[in-house]
């Protein structure tokens, strides 16, 4: 079965950062760099690149990749002392296995507390990232409190879809859907519109999306279906264009590149007992070409 099911090979990836590369059988592929456990590419079977990655993105350690799946955790944004997003993303994550599962290919990747997370986050935690390429492209974030009192944390799986322009994307799946608008003040406004167009800075939390959401307009005119588990909430982000220069690892024109839609734990944060484990999965699905 394995020469149907699929290679995963580690090596060398930009910035001398290491990667693991999945190829599928179907023609699918994906990488995923352990520093950050960040998906920086998805390419399924007779489909182009469907992730962004900004051509100013930095490749080292210390700093988030602009762009792919950014795994915000332990805390999502600013929504607490940690730095912006947390510290998942700005840290070497061990392989803990890759190569074929099922019918699948798989790569898991591992962060554990250290002295360093511990100065700031004072928790013992093990994380586990497991990317699942086969048609679809699965991801799936679990924490165990491995310490001796409860915690909490909010994270995100921060996906920058590809868009062949941004003006002419949207997200559907949103409808009556309360959202705090991040760009507005922080105010509490609810989803008229069957889809959500985005002609300006958009920078919203949806709480509690009660089904999957589709970004149309993607990479190619394809249209993406995201699933998820445990993820109750969705985040869509977009900086525009001023936006857009105040980020250093973007060039200007690039927010209409690209459309953020993330799974997200914002609004609830999740709590988690003494030696309990929490479990969130994101699916990306392409639709039929
Ligand atoms: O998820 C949306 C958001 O929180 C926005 O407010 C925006 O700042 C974005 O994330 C990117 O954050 P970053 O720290 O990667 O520049």
């Amino acid at each position: 079965m394995s020469d149907t099911t699929g290679t995963a090979t580690l090596m060398e990836g930009r910035g001398g950062l290491r990667k693991v590369v999945l190829a599928h059988p179907s023609g699918s592929g994906a990488e995923v760099y352990l520093h950050g456990a960040h998906v920086t590419s998805w390419t399924p079977a007779g489909a182009t690149e469907m992730l962004f990655v900004s051509e100013r993105a930095r490749w080292g350690e210390g700093r988030a990749i602009r762009g792919g799946i950014p795994i915000v955790f332990p805390q999502f944004a600013d929504r607490g002392p940690l730095p912006k997003h947390g510290f998942a993303r700005t840290r070497e994550w061990e392989v803990a296995e890759m190569g074929p599962t099922g019918d699948a290919v798989t790569v898991r990747m591992l962060l554990r507390d250290t002295d360093e997370t511990r100065a700031i986050w004072p928790h013992e935690f093990r994380a586990e990232l497991a990317v699942v390429l086969a048609d679809t492209l699965r991801v799936t974030l679990s924490v165990t409190n491995r310490g001796a009192a409860p915690f909490s944390f909010t994270t995100a799986l921060h996906t920058y879809f590809r868009v062949d322009d941004v003006a002419r994307a949207s997200v559907v799946g949103l409808q009556g859907v309360p959202f705090i608008d991040k760009a507005e003040d922080r105010r509490r406004r609810l989803q008229e519109e069957a889809e959500l167009r985005i002609a300006e800075e958009t920078d919203r939390v949806y709480v509690g999306v009660p089904g999957p959401v589709q970004v149309a307009g993607a990479a190619g005119g394809r249209t993406i279906t995201v699933e998820r588990e445990g993820f109750g909430d969705v985040v869509v982000w977009n900086p525009w264009s001023e936006g857009a220069r105040s980020l250093e690892d973007f060039r200007d024109d690039e927010y209409r590149q690209m459309l953020c839609a993330e799974a997200a734990v914002v609004m609830q944060p999740v709590e988690l007992g003494v030696g309990a484990t929490w479990r969130g999965t994101t699916q990306l699905i392409i639709d039929n070409g």
